[in-house]
Formats: C-alpha cells, sequence, structure tokens
C-alpha cells in the first residue's frame, strides 16, 4: 500500500503538471475534478497548487533562458526540450579515443558544461567559480524526470539514487573520488543539499539540522593545504535515512583517519584545523581572549606557523569571526546545549594554551635529562582550561612511570620526549574531541522512533574522502591518504570492469574484454600480511631500537616489485608508483607517528578533570594500549586487508553510484582547461575504458527472480504472482519493448539506460493502476 500511495502521489501530481502544461490557467486546475471531489473546499491544498503552478512557471522561463544561452552560444546545439544531447554522454562518441573524449570535456568547460555523463557515472570538472545552477529552481528542475529531459548535473546522479532507493526500497551509495582539490567536498554538499529537498519531510528542524552537519564537521576536519584551502583532513560517509515513502528522518555520519598530526605541526604555506581559527577570531572580536587565557597579541604557536599572517588576517578581516558565529549557529541549530558547546570552547582552547607550554633541560650533576617548563603561566592556563592540576600536568609531561619487576619507577622525560609528550596530548584531546562531536550528531540526528525505525528506514550513503596527494614533501600522513585512494580506486574497478567481466563469463554471455589498469598487485604491496608495506611498518615499530632508516631498509629488502624503489642518495627516502603517479615520500618519523602513543600518566590526568567531557573523551578504555596496536591498526579503514572495500560492499545493497571529480587545472582557475592534467586523470581514472565498457558492457545484471519481483507489473496483473523464470522475464521485457538486452543463465543483462526506461515504464503503470484502485474505492467518484 505504501509504494502505491507513493505512486498514487506521484502519479496525480505528475497529470496536473501535464493539464497544466496543456491548459496553464490556475483556475483550470482549481476546477479538476480530483481537486474538487476529494479535497473539496481544503484551501491548504489549493495554496499549495498555487505555490507548485508558480514555482513551474519560474522553471519554464529558468530552462528556457537556459537554453538559450546554450543556443546561442552553439548555434548547432538541438533543441534541448525535446530532443536529448548526444554531447551529454561519452558513450555516445563515434570515434572513441583519448583526444575525442578530451576535446568533448573542453569543448563543454568552455560552454560551463561542467557536467558530462558516461553511462550512469557523471564525470564532475571543477569549475572554480560560483555557477548558478544550484538552487531550489533547479533541484525542482532535476526532480524525478527523465535525465535526458536536462543537461547533465550533479542532482540528477542524486536523483537517481533517491529515485532508485524509494523505488526498490534498497540501501544506495554514492562513491566520489577525485584528486586533492577535484570538487568531491563540494559534490557531497551539493548531492545534500538535493536530497534533503527530495526527501521533504513536514519536520523542517531536521531539514535546517542536516544542513548543518557538514559545515560543522568540516570546521573540526578541514584545513587548509598547499593544494585546497578546505581540504578535508578526514574521510566522510554521511548516511541519510529515509522513510519507506521516502521522507527524510535522520543523518548518521562515519569518520575515518582523522590527520591529527596538523594539530601540532603544519607544513610551510599550510594551516591547522579551521576551528582553531574561527574560535581564535571571534574570541578576539568579541573581547573573550581573556576568559580563555589567550593572549591577544600573538596567536598561539600551534595556529602561527607564518609568523605574523594569521594576526594579520584576523584583525584586518573578519571573515574567520563570522565562520565562528556560523559554527556556534550549527552547534545550536543541531541541538548541542550550550554546556556542551561551552565544554567544546574550553577543551579547543586548552589544546591552544597547551601548545604554549615550553620545555627547558634543568642540568644538575647527576641528572642530564630532566625538563622543566620556563613558562610555567602557559602550563597553568593550559591546565585552568582543560580543568586540572597544573602541577600533574607538568608531571605527567616531565616524567613517566615504568614498572619494572612488579616495581614502579619514575623517569624523567627529556626535553624533546616531554615536546613529543606534550604534542601527543594535543592531538589525543582533539582527535577525541572530533569523535565525539561526530557521536554526538549521530545521536541527535538519529531517526525518530515514533515516524520509523531505523530497520525500516532506507538510506543514501555519500562517501566523501580526502583525495589523492603529491606534494613536495610527503610523510605518512599522505601515505595513509594515498592507501585509501588506491582502495576506492579498487572498489571503482571491481564494480566497473572486473565483476562485470566475471559475470558474463559464468553466465556464458559472449562479450568482449575490456583491459584495464588492475592496482590489485599494487594494494597486495600494501596490505599483505606479513610481508605487506604495512605490516612492515607495524613489525619495525613494535622494536624499540629501530629507526626510521631501518624502516625504510626493511621496505627495501622485502618490497621488491615494480611499484617500490628507493632514490640513490636521499637515506629517509622511498618513492612508490600509485595508481595516480609517483610520489617521493620522506619517512623520517614515519615510526613515531605510527606507535602514536600517548602515555598513561597523561591519561590518568585527563581523567581527573571536573570537564565532563573531558572526562568522557578519555574514560572509554584506550584504544591503543601500549605498543603493540600501532596507529594503522587502529584506524577501521585500514584495519582488514581490503576493508574499505568490504565496509562499502556491506554498506551498499543496492547498486553503487560514482562520480568523477577532475581538476581542470592547478591554478585553480576558472575556464582554465591544462590538457595534460586532465588527460592525466582520465588516463588514471581509466575514463577511456569506462567510456568503452558502458559502450559495449551491461551495467545492470539483475537476477531472474528480482527482475520479476521488481517489474512484473509490467506484464502482469497487480493480483498475479509469477515466478521467478527466465519466460517470465522475457516476457516483460517484450512487453515493455526495450532492444539490446541479454538474458544469461540466472540473469537478466541489462545497458544502463534500460533501468531508466524501465523505471519511468514501471511509474505510470502503477501509476494507472493506483487510480484504477482509486476508482473502485470510489474516491474519485
Ligand atoms: P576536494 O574535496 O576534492 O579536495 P573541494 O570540494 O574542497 O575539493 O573543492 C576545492 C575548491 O574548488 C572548493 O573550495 C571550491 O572553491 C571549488 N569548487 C569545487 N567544486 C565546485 C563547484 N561545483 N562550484 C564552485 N566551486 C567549486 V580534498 O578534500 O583537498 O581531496 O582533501
Ligand atoms: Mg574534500
Amino acid at each position: 500500500p505504501e509504494k502505491w500511495c507513493r505512486g498514487f502521489n506521484h502519479f496525480i501530481s505528475q497529470c496536473l503538471i501535464k493539464d497544466f502544461e496543456k491548459r496553464p490557467s490556475v483556475t483550470h486546475l482549481l476546477e479538476h475534478p480530483f481537486i474538487k471531489q476529494v479535497h473539496g473546499k481544503d484551501m491548504s491544498l489549493q495554496k499549495q497548487l498555487a505555490e507548485l503552478i508558480q514555482e513551474q512557471q519560474q522553471l519554464g522561463s529558468i530552462a528556457k533562458t537556459r537554453h538559450e544561452r546554450i543556443h546561442t552560444r552553439r548555434p548547432y546545439h538541438v533543441d534541448r526540450a525535446d530532443k536529448y544531447s548526444l554531447d551529454d554522454d561519452l558513450v555516445n562518441l563515434e570515434v572513441l579515443n583519448e583526444d575525442t573524449i578530451i576535446q568533448q570535456l573542453q569543448k563543454r568547460y568552455a560552454d560551463l558544461q561542467i557536467y558530462t555523463y558516461v553511462g550512469d557515472i557523471l564525470i564532475a570538472l571543477n569549475p572554480f567559480q560560483n555557477l548558478s545552477i544550484y538552487s531550489p529552481q533547479f533541484s525542482r528542475l532535476y526532480h524525478g524526470v527523465k535525465r535526458s529531459s536536462n543537461p547533465p548535473h550533479i542532482f540528477a546522479s542524486a536523483d537517481a539514487a533517491y529515485q532508485s532507493m524509494v523505488t526498490f526500497s534498497k540501501d544506495q551509495c554514492i562513491i566520489i573520488s577525485g584528486e586533492s582539490g577535484a570538487g568531491k567536498t563540494e559534490s557531497a554538499h551539493l548531492i545534500v543539499q538535493h536530497l534533503t529537498f527530495l526527501g521533504k519531510a513536514n519536520n523542517r528542524a531536521l531539514r535546517e539540522k542536516i544542513l548543518q552537519v557538514n559545515p560543522l564537521v568540516e570546521a573540526f576536519g578541514n584545513a587548509c593545504t598547499a593544494i585546497n584551502d578546505n581540504s578535508s583532513r578526514f574521510g566522510k560517509y554521511l548516511e541519510m535515512m529515509f522513510t519507506p515513502t521516502g521522507a527524510v528522518m535522520g543523518a548518521k555520519i562515519s569518520e575515518y583517519l582523522l590527520e591529527k598530526s596538523r594539530v601540532v605541526k603544519q607544513a610551510v604555506g599550510e594551516k591547522n584545523f579551521h576551528i582553531f581559527y574561527y574560535i581564535y577570531a571571534g574570541l578576539y572580536h568579541q573581547k573573550k581572549l581573556s576568559e580563555y587565557r589567550l593572549p591577544d597579541k600573538k596567536p598561539p604557536r600551534y595556529i602561527d606557523n607564518e609568523t605574523g599572517r594569521v594576526m594579520h588576517d584576523i584583525v584586518t578581516k573578519d571573515s574567520y569571526g563570522r565562520q565562528f558565529e556560523a559554527i556556534q549557529h550549527c552547534f545550536r541549530i543541531i541541538g548541542f546545549t550550550d554546556e556542551e558547546v561551552y565544554s567544546v570552547y574550553r577543551i579547543l582552547t586548552g589544546i591552544l594554551n597547551t601548545g604554549n607550554i615550553e620545555f627547558a633541560a634543568i642540568s644538575s650533576q647527576h641528572q642530564t635529562d630532566k625538563s622543566e617548563v620556563p613558562n610555567p603561566e602557559a602550563l597553568d592556563n593550559a591546565a585552568a582550561l582543560l580543568s586540572i592540576g597544573s602541577e600533574e600536568l607538568q608531571e605527567a609531561l616531565t616524567s613517566h612511570c615504568v614498572v619494572t619487576r612488579g616495581e614502579t619507577i619514575i623517569r624523567t622525560n627529556t626535553v624533546d620526549k616531554a615536546a613529543d609528550v606534550r604534542d601527543a596530548m594535543s592531538k589525543a584531546l582533539y582527535s577525541r574531541l572530533f569523535s565525539w562531536i561526530v557521536n554526538r550528531i549521530n545521536t541527535l540526528l538519529q531517526p525518530d522512533k515514533n515516524i520509523c525505525s531505523a530497520e525500516n528506514g532506507m538510506n543514501v550513503g555519500i562517501l566523501d574522502i580526502f583525495g589523492f596527494e603529491n606534494f613536495t614533501r610527503n610523510s605518512f600522513e599522505q601515505l595513509c591518504i594515498n592507501i585509501a585512494n588506491e582502495q576506492i580506486q579498487f572498489y571503482f574497478n571491481q564494480h566497473i570492469f572486473a565483476l562485470e567481466q566475471m559475470e558474463y563469463q559464468s553466465e556464458g554471455i559472449d562479450a568482449t574484454a575490456v583491459e584495464y589498469e588492475d592496482n590489485r598487485p599494487l594494494l597486495d604491496m600494501f596490505l599483505q600480511k606479513p610481508m605487506g608495506l604495512l605490516s612492515l611498518l607495524d613489525e619495525e615499530s613494535r622494536f624499540p631500537q629501530a629507526t626510521d632508516l631501518t624502516l625504510v631498509d626493511k621496505f627495501e629488502d622485502n618490497l621488491r616489485c615494480k611499484y617500490f624503489w628507493r632514490p640513490k642518495g636521499v637515506e629517509l627516502s622511498f618513492g612508490i608508483q600509485h595508481y595516480a603517479g609517483k610520489v617521493l615520500y620522506d619517512a623520517s618519523a614515519f615510526l613515531e607517528k605510527n606507535r602514536d602513543t600517548l602515555p598513561a600518566d597523561v591519561v590518568v590526568v585527563l581523567r581527573t578533570s571536573e570537564n565532563k567531557l573531558l572526562q568522557q573523551l578519555f574514560s572509554s578504555p584506550l584504544t591503543k594500549t601500549g605498543m603493540f596496536c600501532t596507529a594503522l591498526l587502529t584506524f577501521s579503514l585500514l584495519q582488514l586487508p581490503y576493508s574499505l572495500m568490504d565496509l562499502l560492499s556491506k554498506m551498499v545493497v543496492g547498486q553503487p553510484h560514482f562520480i568523477r571529480c577532475i581538476k581542470p587545472n592547478d591554478d585553480r582557475e576558472a575556464l582554465m582547461f591544462s590538457h595534460e592534467r586532465v588527460l592525466l586523470q582520465l588516463r588514471y581514472t581509466g575514463i577511456l575504458e569506462t567510456v568503452k565498457i558502458r559502450q559495449k558492457g551491461y551495467s545492470h545484471r539483475i537476477l531472474f527472480e528480482e527482475f520479476v519481483k521488481r517489474y512484473y507489473y509490467l506484464a502482469f496483473k497487480a493480483h498475479e504472482t509469477p515466478l521467478g523464470s527466465r519466460e517470465n522475464c522475457l516476457a516483460i521485457l517484450e512487453k515493455s519493448k526495450l532492444d539490446n538486452w541479454i538474458l544469461g543463465k540466472t540473469k537478466v543483462f541489462l545497458k544502463y539506460y534500460h533501468i531508466e526506461q524501465l523505471n519511468l515504464f514501471l511509474r505510470e503503470v502503477i501509476g494507472r493502476v493506483v487510480v484504477m484502485q482509486a476508482y473502485i474505492k470510489g474516491w474519485l467518484g
């Protein structure tokens, strides 16, 4: 009945719109027998309709001006309104090679057509300028219509995921990939925007909340890098949950691998996480710095790696200050209490103060490795904000307990060691605070059980991770990031090439194989146990005497393959031939970063905090105990070989949707199309091969049973329950008048465009059935 209701509503609105198109008069619509008989004098419905009509009129004019613009700029362009443009999909290219693909993309980019399809996959070129194609009017334009009715758009891809979810009651997943700065995060925002539009619930507050999630999480998890001013420093999987009728009912985020080392140190030209600048500037402008014990002349060391620049920005521009207000707004809208937000600010400013604690060596006759804090006011400030004892903090930073043969001995820390402990504490504070915020958001946005239980709901997940990076100096973080991207590429290959070709074979279908670059050998080199790069790194981290040099030696001795090399003359360096290009890594501090130890002494002190939130952050059992469980092992992303893929395949029950972001140039310039850079990205993402397989292949393979279950309406009566047999599939396919499909041994093989055709057909038929039912029940008189 739910499906029918859905179909019914949809059908009626389509009828009304069609009717309206024929006779565009409001009174005519209000005189419609359906409106009059069913809703009588219900003014609210009439009002809604009047609004709908107004929207339609606006839409018409938008579509028209857009069409005119395209038309005048490209006189050869066919009439968009009633004809499908072959340019929109690379699959339609008659001559298929790198040159024709790139020419097509370049031509489209010059026309500000940043989106192009490859079958069901969307290519998005970063426009590096604001385009006026994301307003609610555009959301309406792309709502539930045939894909070919409009130019390619990210909303069309979001719409396809939503429609599949609603039609088949199946979870969906949108996987966005591309190198750093290619536009993944922006795309993810646009998808959330469109899905929130589609999943219109009466609950306006919930919609508002969901729209604040990305800005809030990104204030804490994004930062300015040499490549991107708003670079994601963590991986994010945002699930939007919907009721069976498609109304949005909640959201959930999972975070992976926050680059916490950024809290304490940033490369030249880079910055700390945004939130630190926002809060410092916000407090500066509100004249509240002293309340949080922060100096007003010079920003704290953690955010001042280019002396003077930050202070100048804060004093001369107020953009950070405004961002701080925006973040306060996000916290409020999502539902954080004032007390919670206050605790978060105390922890953030506590971290900034911690960074200012310095250490100096005390030399005495007996002890040369002892350190003290020469600026005790910084220590007091940090301790005050973290609500812990200042002396206890000093002790935890400058000494540590060792248990030998049942006896506890206190050892002092050298200056370097003390500074490491201080930074380890700041990193732990920040990363746990980040996880807490994410968890809290999840609690605040979980579906209301009175509306729908989580089990009955469905979701669309959006994966947006940090893109492939290649800086002048690449460290441990870049390695983690690039391995994650390697995994996404593998997942894409699996879905687009490997699984498809395996199925042709097992189903006895003769389809020409498409060659593609398989990055599995490279992933094996990273993830295999016990001889993969990550295992070797973990093993070496367990030896107290090991150094970064012994680590690189170990890599060289064991990783004998073409993807790894060691440049001559640079001891601590090693190179990897990634799918997206060669990267030279600097192994300094690899071991320390991988060990990522937080001394128990620090945890003990932090647990005594009077700040309830802080206490809570450290009350859970430590995930990293001792040295044997190292950083990489604690990240769910890399926990098990290929775990990202496992994770994805668990999340994605239905068909995944891919969006490939491409960066047209490295200068972040609008309308600049670097042939060389785009070609490189097309090559390593395998676009040419993707076009080929979408031309030749069958991207949808559906079991006979499932196919009959989904589409039996098209050939059978509503009350019939036909068997999931080959014959019944054939009957449905013949009735639907599609061509180019194939029947295998157990599955129906369909082209990407068949699905849309079948779904539209299905909606029409369901609509008809529902109206029949309505007549029978007497609703329509
Ligand atoms: P990323 O997510 O792929 O990089 P972003 O989504 O942050 O890249 O995009 C980088 C910048 O490009 C944005 O800050 C915008 O200025 C611009 N941009 C991208 N897409 C659009 C769009 N559709 N319209 C207008 N401007 C856009 V990273 O997170 O670094 O891998 O880790
Ligand atoms: Mg990003």
